[in-house]
């Protein structure tokens, strides 16, 4: 998650907005994770210079200098869970609360808003390349007969993903970030807005590209889907276990390539509920189709139960 930067203040309200030097950050505050208090006197402490010209400490905890066989070093384990050059971790959790607080505020308020009118909204969250636009694509074509479904396209910059998806025929909306990394639920509250889905209609939100920031972003949807291709290794749950806990359903895409890739799926799916023992896997093609029906069944299931009277 990416506060510190200043990316989580709306680009919709404020497009031009400076923004101060990049610091990707967890809120693990804001998600629920357990805190480790980080009191600086582990380990040694050393200051050095940088040729940017400005000292700063860094408190290892590791035993080797060489590279060889070295603990690595840690930037999680403080109370705000990342590291801001120039910001103590105070200072960093606070920016995060305030962002996060006022994003929640408004992340109420639309789900309050698709609620009142029977919209199931689905915020798709992954890596850059890993299927999402394709799978929406496919659902869109398979299920616009059913009912009408908008997308919410999210990107740093083009319009290329939201006019994919109105090509399959449903209603889209791109919103650039910009230099902002994921989408907020300010943003995604002026989308709908603007699309104005009908009562009853599917909501489909496709996030930017990112394993990281996206995660600590609630946008108001029912659930988070994380879409993992088979050719991105089984370990990223692991590397990245914010995204997988903060999602109710794991996709894992391009089942079709799985006969040229040594990807383990059950080692893939044992890392995921690793992280999230109740997040649910479904294995697919948005290529061939392969599970997609149950795909749409899950929707299916869940859609209806939050519609509202015609
Ligand atoms: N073989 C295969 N390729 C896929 C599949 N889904 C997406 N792709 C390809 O992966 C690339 C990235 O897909 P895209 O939908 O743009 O990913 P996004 O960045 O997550 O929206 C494109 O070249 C797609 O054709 C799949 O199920 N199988
Ligand atoms: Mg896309």
């Amino acid at each position: 998650m990416c506060t510190v930067c200043g990316c989580g203040t709306s680009a919709v309200e404020d497009p031009n907005k400076a923004q101060a030097p990049g610091a990707h950050t967890h809120a693990q505050a804001h998600a629920g994770h357990n805190h480790q208090s980080h009191d600086h006197h582990h380990g040694h402490d050393h200051g050095h210079h940088h040729d940017h010209r400005h000292d700063h400490r860094h408190d290892h905890d590791h035993h080797h200098h060489d590279g060889h066989g070295a603990d690595p070093i840690h930037y999680g384990a403080g109370l705000a869970g990342v590291h801001a050059p120039g910001l103590s971790q105070e200072r960093i959790v606070k920016i995060e609360r305030d962002i996060l607080s006022k994003n929640d505020a408004y992340a109420r308020e639309n789900r309050h808003r698709l609620a009142g009118n029977g919209n199931f909204a689905l915020n798709f969250v992954s890596s850059p390349g890993s299927g999402k636009t394709s799978l929406l694509v496919r659902a869109i074509e398979d299920l616009k007969a059913r009912r009408e479904i908008v997308v919410i396209e999210g990107d740093q910059q083009t319009s290329n993903d939201a006019d994919r998806i109105r090509g399959s025929g449903a209603r889209a909306l791109q919103i650039n970030t910009g230099k902002g990394c994921h989408l907020d639920a300010h943003m995604v509250g002026h989308a709908i807005d603007t699309l104005a889905p009908e009562k009853n209609a599917l909501l489909f939100i496709e996030n930017v590209g990112n394993l990281v920031c996206p995660s600590a972003f609630d946008l108001g949807e029912a659930h988070k889907v994380v879409v993992l291709s088979v050719t991105e290794g089984e370990d990223k749950p692991l590397k990245y276990p914010d995204m997988f806990a903060a999602a109710d359903l794991m996709l894992l895409n391009k089942a079709d390539l799985l006969p040229h890739l040594d990807f383990n799926v059950g080692a893939c799916i044992a890392a995921a509920l690793t992280v999230n023992p109740d997040l649910q896997t479904l294995v697919v093609s948005a290529r061939t189709g392969e599970g997609m029906e149950a795909f749409y069944a899950w929707i299916e299931a869940r859609a209806a139960r939050m519609a509202v009277a015609e």
